[in-house]
């Protein structure tokens, strides 16, 4: 598999919650590395162009709401297929149906604060890591 780079948050509840030194721990412990990061808020320009395609949808208002709430972990993450990597720690999208032992399931409750992101291709993840990282 190749080296890949993917761009991960903590979300505000995770950091909240006091679970930034585990959920890390994790991200380490499969073999992954931590190459940039950073705990500072979302800015409202990055909140926009992130969620971009949720633009119009029903949960969107709440969504840049609850992800400018307070600070989050940006980090870029590489590793031998570290997209699908990262997805398979964090489950799936809604912590009430991931599995025990995904970060999802183990930290998070609700669709709307479900602790961690991760690029969904490592198309998105360049493109995410310009929106967090870039100039
Ligand atoms: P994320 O981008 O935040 O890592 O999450 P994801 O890829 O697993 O899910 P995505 O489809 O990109 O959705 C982005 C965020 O929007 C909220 N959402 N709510 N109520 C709903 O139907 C709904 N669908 C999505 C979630 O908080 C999700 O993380
Ligand atoms: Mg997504």
């Amino acid at each position: 598999m190749a080296i890949e780079k993917t761009y991960s948050m903590l979300k505000p509840d995770a950091v909240r919650n006091h679970h930034i030194g585990e959920i890390i721990a994790r991200i380490e412990r499969a073999g992954l590395t931590i190459e940039r990061m950073v705990l500072e808020p979302v800015t409202p320009e990055q909140a926009a162009a992130n969620y971009a395609e949720h633009e119009g949808k029903p949960f969107y208002d709440g969504l840049i709401a609850y992800i400018t709430s307070g600070p989050v972990v940006k980090m870029v993450v590489s590793g031998e297929g570290a997209v699908k990597k990262m997805r398979t720690l964090m489950g799936p999208t809604n912590p009430a149906e991931a599995a025990p032992g995904t970060i999802r399931g183990d930290f998070g409750l609700i669709m709307d604060e479900n602790v961690i992101h991760g690029s969904d291709s490592v198309a998105s993840a360049e493109r995410e890591i310009n929106i967090f990282f870039g100039e």
